[in-house]
C-alpha cells in the first residue's frame, strides 16, 4: 500500500504555507510586501516548508523561481471568489496534468461540505484522487461545511464530519478548520483514520494564541498545519515560521 502523502511530510508531520488566498478573498489580505509571490516563495524556503500552495497562475509565472528555491509545489486545483452569492461551489480550474507539468509536489482542492453543489465536487475530486495517484502525487483536500443548511458552521461535531469525510474520498491529507477543545479535535484525528489532518491558519491572531493553537494542534494528534495569513501578514514572518515549524516537529 502506498503512502502517498509521506512523499510530502516528515516523520508524518508536514507545515505548509498557504498562498490561494488572492483568489478565495482578493488582495484584500495583501500589503505592498506580502502581495508579491517572491515573498511568498522566499518565506516557504526559509522557514523550511514541506510546501507552497498556490493557484495555476501564480504556480506557472513564479515557477522559475519556486524550482529554484526547491520548495515543493503544491497547486491548487479548484478555487472561487468571495463576489458570488448562493450556495457554495468551487470548481476544478485546472488539472493534475497542469500539475505534474509544473512540478508539482502535490495538489489540492476544496470540497464543501453540506453545500447544495457539494455532489459536483465531490465528483470532481474523485476523479482527481485517481489521477493524482496515478502520477504517485498525494492529493490534499480542504473539507469546509459551508452552506445555507449548515447550521452552525464552527461546530465541533462538523470537524469530525470533515475529518471523516477526508478518509472517505480518500484525501491522503485534509485540510480543516480548528473547532472546538483538544479532546474535540483528538475525536475528528481518530475519525479520520489514515487520513492525515492538518488544521488552516485563520486570520492573524497574536503570537502566543497562535503558538498555543499549534501546540494543541499537536497533542490532539493532528500532523501539523497548512497555514497563510497567520505566516505572512506579520513583520517577521520567517521567524514566527520557525516557532510555528519547532512546535510541529518538536
Ligand atoms: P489561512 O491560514 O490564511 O486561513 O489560509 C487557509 C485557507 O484554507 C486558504 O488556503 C484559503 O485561501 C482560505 O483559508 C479560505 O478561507 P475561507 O474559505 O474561510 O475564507
Amino acid at each position: 500500500m502506498v503512502t502517498y502523502a509521506n512523499k510530502l511530510m516528515q516523520h508524518g508531520k508536514a507545515l505548509f504555507l498557504a498562498y490561494d488566498q488572492g483568489l478565495e478573498h482578493g488582495p484584500r489580505d495583501f500589503n505592498w510586501t506580502n502581495a508579491r509571490p517572491e515573498h511568498i516563495i522566499h518565506i516557504a524556503q526559509e522557514g523550511q516548508f514541506n510546501g507552497v500552495i498556490f493557484q495555476k497562475g501564480n504556480a506557472e509565472q513564479y515557477n522559475r523561481e519556486v524550482r529554484k528555491a526547491e520548495v515543493p509545489l503544491i497547486v491548487k486545483l479548484n478555487g472561487k471568489t468571495t463576489l458570488c452569492d448562493g450556495e457554495p461551489i468551487s470548481q476544478q480550474l485546472c488539472d493534475v496534468e497542469d500539475a505534474v507539468e509544473l512540478g508539482a509536489a502535490a495538489v489540492g482542492y476544496t470540497v464543501y461540505i453540506g453545500s447544495q453543489h457539494e455532489h459536483t465536487m465531490l465528483s470532481e475530486f474523485a476523479d482527481i484522487q485517481w489521477e493524482a495517484h496515478e502520477h504517485d502525487l498525494p492529493v490534499i483536500a480542504w473539507i469546509y461545511p459551508r452552506g445555507a443548511s449548515v447550521e452552525s458552521v464552527g461546530a465541533p461535531q462538523l470537524m469530525a464530519y470533515a475529518a471523516r469525510v477526508g478518509l472517505e474520498i480518500g484525501a491522503d491529507i485534509a485540510k480543516i478548520k480548528l473547532a472546538g477543545t483538544q479532546a474535540d479535535l483528538e475525536w475528528a484525528v481518530q475519525c479520520a483514520g489514515k487520513t492525515h489532518i492538518v488544521i488552516s491558519g485563520g486570520t492573524k491572531t497574536a503570537e502566543a494564541e497562535l503558538l498555543e493553537d499549534v501546540d494543541t494542534v499537536m497533542a490532539a494528534g493532528a500532523s501539523g498545519l497548512a497555514i497563510g495569513r497567520n505566516i505572512w501578514q506579520r513583520d517577521n514572518p520567517v521567524a514566527m515560521a520557525k516557532q510555528v515549524r519547532e512546535r510541529v516537529f518538536g
